[in-house]
């Protein structure tokens, strides 16, 4: 297990300029540029907080698991403000950040909210024009259950907010979530896409494996509601144990797999599964050479080590809808360098590079195998230069571009290109000045960006009504290359018409029985 400490207390204050910090001695805001106007970034870098059952000191916390996709995401979200503060999309304007780390837990989240709009240590009286923090608008959290909560406190003085993954169905709810986006579709919308796919090849007899935790539930019943109306048959519904520790785990998967053996009518399987259970699952199907076509939901469908594991192709089709996907021309490149701009503090970046080289890791390695090491698969795709040199910035490969799907943070790009576009309307900015006032109070860029509607890699961008984007899914196929499996967008989910569209011909059919989809 990966553990770190949060050595750097009070930095983000210094950069900010805030003074002294009265309410903390720990900061996990670990990451900050300075601007002109500053976007707030919450992600959780590290995916636990160790012991916080048994916590009684507010001051002291210990984050573990440091978490590659969501470090990725507050990349992608640097990687685009410097591009839009190298183009004149802002003159004169220069945006800057602080990310903060929610380590997946809605109290931390919380805790960092408050610091990214404290002036002086205290909250501001967001009503009062002379007293507004520098944070203008936050972009996150990842789960949920944080957004949940941080919205709730944001929406006390309308500071925006918009995440790229919380999928919650109440976050629609303007009632409850004022001044809450999102970059994605509501949950409702997922399984009703799943179940227009099943009726497009025509599979009306399928069966289902989901988990016993609460999103599992939800999104099971909602399936076969949905499934029902467009006459889509669900031949079995199994139901397995979330939790990854559960003793029967084991066992239930096995049983699962008998059931599904036995049940050969069923060629179309949904798992509406986290990524290691459908491993588990995986490697019994492929023990028991069975083929069936297998539909992802979005916890899985853009899995690499799903896509890359052993004997993948021994398994049948493989289909699931994706949040839209996009280029992000540069990015690759500038993982592998990850250089900071002068002027920023980037204590993940020096983490990641740190935790990658360390010489527990190091030695780990040399002794077992490399799925016993903390960062599974670290050593993978090492380059030499990785870890033999002092200088840590200069510790470059392709680890990130090779273990993390990058095409998943389009959203980044997008949250961040939306508040841009609301500065510029706001700040009344054309190609060579913006003359509006730059030190505003948040609730004015919330009004701009109700009303955003741009044009992107091909897509029109608009917050709807319950203010998501309504740009639905990407159904993807998993098409063999070598011995791996890798994404390629087959057509995609249209919300506004309730439909599926898929380029028939772009598909990597692998089931030959072609009477088994086209009955
Ligand atoms: C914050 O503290 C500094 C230094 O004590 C002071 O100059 C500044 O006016 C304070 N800002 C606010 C908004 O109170
Ligand atoms: C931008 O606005 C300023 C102030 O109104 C004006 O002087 C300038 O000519 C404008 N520039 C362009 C390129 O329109
Ligand atoms: C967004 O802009 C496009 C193109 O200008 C337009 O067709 C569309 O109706 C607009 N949508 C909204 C919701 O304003
Ligand atoms: C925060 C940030 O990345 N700022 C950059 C914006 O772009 C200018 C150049 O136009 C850089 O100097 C800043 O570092």
């Amino acid at each position: 297990m990966v553990s770190s400490v949060y050595p750097y207390a009070l930095g983000v204050f210094v950069v900010l300029g805030l003074g002294s910090c009265c309410h903390y001695s720990e900061s996990n805001c670990g990451a900050t540029a300075p601007g002109d106007i500053l976007i707030g970034v919450l992600q959780s870098c590290h995916s636990r907080v160790e012991n916080q059952d048994q916590s009684i000191d507010p001051q002291g916390f210990h984050c573990t698991n440091f978490n590659l996709v969501s470090f990725v995401r507050t990349l992608a979200v640097i990687y685009t403000i410097e591009t839009i503060n190298n183009s004149s999309f802002l003159p004169g304007v220069r945006l800057g950040y602080v990310i903060c780390d929610t380590c997946a837990d809605a109290n931390n989240a919380l805790k960092s909210t408050e610091q990214m709009l404290a002036i002086n240590g205290t909250l501001p009286n967001l009503c009062d024009a002379t007293e507004q923090p520098a944070v203008k608008a936050i972009i996150g959290a990842r789960y949920s259950e944080e957004s949940i909560t941080v919205s709730r406190f944001l929406s006390l003085n309308m500071v925006p907010q918009i995440s790229t993954t919380s999928t919650a169905a109440i976050l629609s709810d303007k009632q409850r979530f004022p001044s809450f986006f999102r970059t994605v579709p509501s949950d409702i919308h997922q399984t009703r896409a799943l179940a227009q796919l099943m009726a497009y090849f025509n599979w009306t007899w399928v069966g289902v494996v989901s988990g016993d935790d609460d999103y599992g539930k939800a999104a099971l019943q909602s399936f076969l509601a949905d499934a029902e109306e467009a006459r889509v048959c669900t031949a079995f519904q199994e139901v397995v144990p979330h939790n990854l520790n559960d003793e029967n785990s084991d066992r239930r998967i096995q049983e699962v797999v008998k059931h599904i053996k036995s049940l050969s009518e069923a060629q179309v399987v949904l798992l509406i599964l986290k990524e290691e259970l459908v491993q588990r699952l995986f490697k019994e199907i492929i023990k028991e050479d069975i083929n069936r076509t297998w539909i992802a939901s979005d916890a899985w469908s853009l899995s690499l080590p799903l896509a890359t594991m052993k004997n993948i192709n021994m398994l049948g089709d493989i289909f699931g809808f994706s949040f839209i996907k996009g280029p992000i021309p540069g990015f690759e490149q500038y993982l592998q360098r990850l250089l900071l701009a002068t002027g920023t503090v980037n204590q993940f970046i020096e983490e990641y590079k740190d935790l990658r080289c360390s010489p527990e890791v190091q030695e780990c390695l040399h002794k077992n195998h490399v799925n016993q090491c903390p960062l599974p698969n670290s050593v993978k795709f090492a380059s030499h230069l990785a870890c033999n040199l002092s200088d840590l910035p200069e510790r470059n490969d392709e680890y990130l571009i090779r273990n993390v799907e990058i095409e998943l943070m389009y959203g980044e790009k997008l949250a961040t290109w939306s508040i841009a576009y609301a500065l510029q309307s706001l700040l009344k900015c054309n190609q060579s000045v913006c003359l509006g006032e730059r030190n505003f109070p948040p609730w004015k860029l919330l009004q701009e960006l109700k009303k955003i509607n741009f044009t992107m890699d091909n897509g029109q961008f608009f917050f709807d009504n319950s203010s998501s984007f309504t740009n639905g899914y990407d159904l993807v196929n998993w098409a063999r290359t070598g011995d791996a499996r890798t994404f390629k967008v087959v057509g995609k989910f249209n919300i506004m018409k309730n439909a599926v569209e898929i380029s028939d011909n772009d598909i990597d059919w692998i089931t030959s029985d072609k009477t088994v989809r086209l009955t």
